[in-house]
């Protein structure tokens, strides 16, 4: 019996070479309309399904291929006689390969096409046939992929058959193409239909494959970046690699960290993150100082930093970025001369982050053992703004507290950050007790020649005792903001009055674990 391939394919690429080697290899080839027409215009016999079937393609195409004689073909078990016995009772020929390819969804919603177009777009015979056939991997080999077209015509030349390897792997990714493309869908849908469900009882986080990187948070961990099909206006996950060496899999977690903070002013700003931590934080005049005071805060650490800057670069701030070791520089976009400057540096990762200003919307994801966690981002800022203290903030340093408070929503808790004239002057990151963060951002100050004599406190959570607004006290900090709450509140005001600091509850915290 002749075999027999069925090739249903929105997307053109590489039909006419699969086409053809396959008729040269003595398969008949039966095809939706659109598809037939394409391969007879080749010059290539084909049969229309609707032929086989003996109905037509209706509903403007929404029935082409569900028909028992076309499931049929594919779903019959080979070596089983009930089996063979049922194709023959009912005139169906099985079908050995089948190669197809889906409406093209993901084009028409990135072509900003209407919901009805959109809908017009959900294949559903496509699918069908997919998973028909992959269910039966042993006796069918899917084509979901141009690609795969060279994989097995090489194969069905060199051993007139294809492999039980090969069919298992066309039909991995056939199962795996059917799932992204139904998520995809439900997706887009949620939106559209401005449902908008945040926590539905099942998820589906449609990402694809970007690049395999070098290697993860170590070089003896492999790893991988995958993009969203969905969200692509603002996004660190295809931002633009100008120049550099690859990202790698620390670098993108350091762009992030230092591209969620600078994303909190709108006044000309420079952050220099370590470890995704910031290590130097200014709002300045204009863009050079900014960078260049953030990165006097803490230039131990900033050597090798990541550098966020929310304003272009220009040729100025590219030779200043240039005197130093630096990993990553982000920005929204970069002068053509400063670029050139730049490129004296070969390894430095210049990085453009298109639609920097908009919205990063979407939830937060992490992983644990078999599951995930879901939240909301940490967007706002504070709930109030509570003095609670005899003394009440100057004007000055209520900049300088919401400056403060603005960086350290964005230290690995527990955190403080010291600052004077919205400039950090310290940062403690990390440390299991609060003091212990506080005597690291003012050892930090200490090093690097900054008085802390009128400079401002800010803590991402509640002072749990009073120790450290009396340690603050010593070294001049004059006010702090911190989000309250703690059963010992009256203690610590009553340390800020007895020392003079005026102090700010925001009634809003920002642990980050
Ligand atoms: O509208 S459908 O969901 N109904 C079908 O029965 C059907 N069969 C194949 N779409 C269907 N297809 C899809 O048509 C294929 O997945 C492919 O993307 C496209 C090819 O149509 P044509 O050959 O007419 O261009």
């Amino acid at each position: 019996m002749k075999k027999r391939a069925l090739i249903s394919v929105s997307d053109k690429t590489d039909l006419d070479f699969f086409a053809k080697e396959l008729y040269a290899l003595g398969y008949e080839i039966i095809s939706s309309s659109g598809t037939a027409k394409y391969i007879k215009s080749m010059g290539i016999p084909v049969l229309e399904v609707s032929e086989i079937t003996g109905f037509p393609e209706i509903l403007d195409g929404r029935v082409k291929t569900l028909h028992p004689k076309i499931h049929g073909g594919i779903l019959a078990i080979r070596d089983n006689e009930k089996h063979i016995k049922q194709l023959e009772e009912n005139d169906i020929t099985p079908i050995d390969i089948v190669a197809i390819n889906l409406y093209p969804f993901e084009a028409t919603l990135k072509k900003g096409a209407d919901l009805d177009e959109l809908i017009e777009n959900i294949d559903i015979g496509g699918p069908a046939l997919v998973r028909a056939s992959a269910k039966n991997y042993k006796f069918v080999a899917i084509i979901v992929d141009p690609k795969d077209y060279k994989i097995v015509i090489e194969e069905l030349k060199n051993n007139s058959e294809i492999s039980i390897q090969t069919k298992k792997k066309l039909a991995l990714k056939a199962f795996r193409h059917t799932a992204i493309y139904d998520s995809i869908i439900s997706n887009v849908l949620n939106e559209k239909f401005e449902i908008n469900e945040k926590f539905p009882e099942e998820l589906t986080i449609p990402v694809r494959k970007k690049q395999t990187l070098r290697y993860g948070e170590n070089p003896h961990q492999e790893a991988a970046l995958y993009i969203s099909p969905i969200e692509d206006r603002f996004s660190i996950a295809g931002a633009e690699i100008l120049q550099g060496k690859e990202m790698s899999y620390n670098n993108y977690l350091d762009v992030e960290s230092a591209v969620s903070l600078i994303k909190e002013f709108e006044e000309i700003a420079a952050v220099i993150v370590k470890h995704n931590n910031p290590c130097g934080v200014a709002i300045a005049d204009n863009i050079v100082d900014a960078y260049k005071i953030a990165f006097s805060r803490d230039p131990k650490s900033a050597f090798g930093g990541i550098v966020a800057l929310n304003r272009k670069v220009d040729l100025e701030l590219s030779k200043a970025l240039t005197e130093t070791f630096l990993e990553v520089v982000i920005a929204p976009d970069y002068t053509e001369e400063a670029l050139e400057i730049l490129k004296s540096k070969k390894n430095l990762r210049v990085v453009k982050i298109n639609n920097f200003f908009e919205e990063d919307k979407g939830l937060d994801y992490r992983r644990i053992s078999g599951g995930l966690l879901l939240q909301d981002k940490d967007k706002q800022l504070y709930k109030e703004l509570q003095i609670v203290t005899e003394r009440k903030p100057t004007e000055k340093e209520l900049e300088d507290l919401i400056f403060a408070f603005k960086v350290v929503k964005h230290v690995k808790s527990n955190s403080v950050v010291i600052a004077k004239d919205k400039k950090t002057l310290g940062i403690g990151a990390g440390q299991t007790s609060r003091v212990d963060s506080l005597e690291t951002a003012i050892k930090k100050a200490q090093e690097f020649g900054f008085d802390l004599e009128g400079s401002v406190l800010a803590s991402e959570a509640f002072f749990p005792f009073r120790d450290s607004i009396d340690y603050a006290a010593k070294y001049g900090i004059k006010a702090v903001i911190q989000p309250g709450g703690s059963i010992r509140d009256k203690e610590v005001i009553q340390a800020c009055n007895e020392h003079n600091i005026a102090m700010i509850f925001t009634n809003m915290r920002h642990f980050k674990h």
